[in-house]
């Protein structure tokens, strides 16, 4: 069973956004940056890699942003399953280093309009409904 660990960045009303550059069915669409969870790794470490190795970005995570799973984590492909933590950048400066053709901050309001992976949709409308109860 594959786990992914990713996290949704903020800074005030904006959204960190990541375009994949592979696999060639993935290329070009947006997502929450991160990657599998390595055998015997901790999730949220596996999350502070993974944001370091692609974006070269140290973070800071804060909660879980909880899905359908009993876990809090959310369905992606086949049976593997994503925990998503909200976060900020505390050091360096995103940049497309691996894996990615592109990164920008986006207004989380207007963050639906690009072409999301299908399986972070419901995560990002989940981040809305958080940023609306504050
Ligand atoms: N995935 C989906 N949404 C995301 C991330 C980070 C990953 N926000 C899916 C795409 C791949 C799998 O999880 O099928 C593993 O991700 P990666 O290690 O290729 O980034
Ligand atoms: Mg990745």
């Amino acid at each position: 069973m594959v786990l992914v660990a990713a996290a949704a960045l903020l800074r005030g009303s904006q959204l960190l956004c990541a375009q994949r550059s592979a696999p060639p069915e993935l290329a070009g669409l947006w997502e929450f940056p991160g990657g599998k969870v390595e055998d015997g790794e901790e999730p949220r470490s596996a999350a502070h890699r993974e944001l370091a190795e692609e974006l070269g970005i140290e973070v800071e995570l804060g909660e879980l942003v909880v899905g359908p799973n009993a876990d809090g984590s959310w369905p992606v492909l086949g049976d593997a399953r994503m925990l998503v933590w909200r976060g900020e950048v505390v050091g360096g400066s995103p940049a497309a280093l691996q894996d990615h053709a592109d990164v920008r901050w986006v207004e989380l309001a207007e963050a639906h309009t690009l072409a999301w992976i299908e399986v972070d949709r419901p995560i990002l409308a989940a981040l809305i409904a958080l940023a609306g109860e504050e």
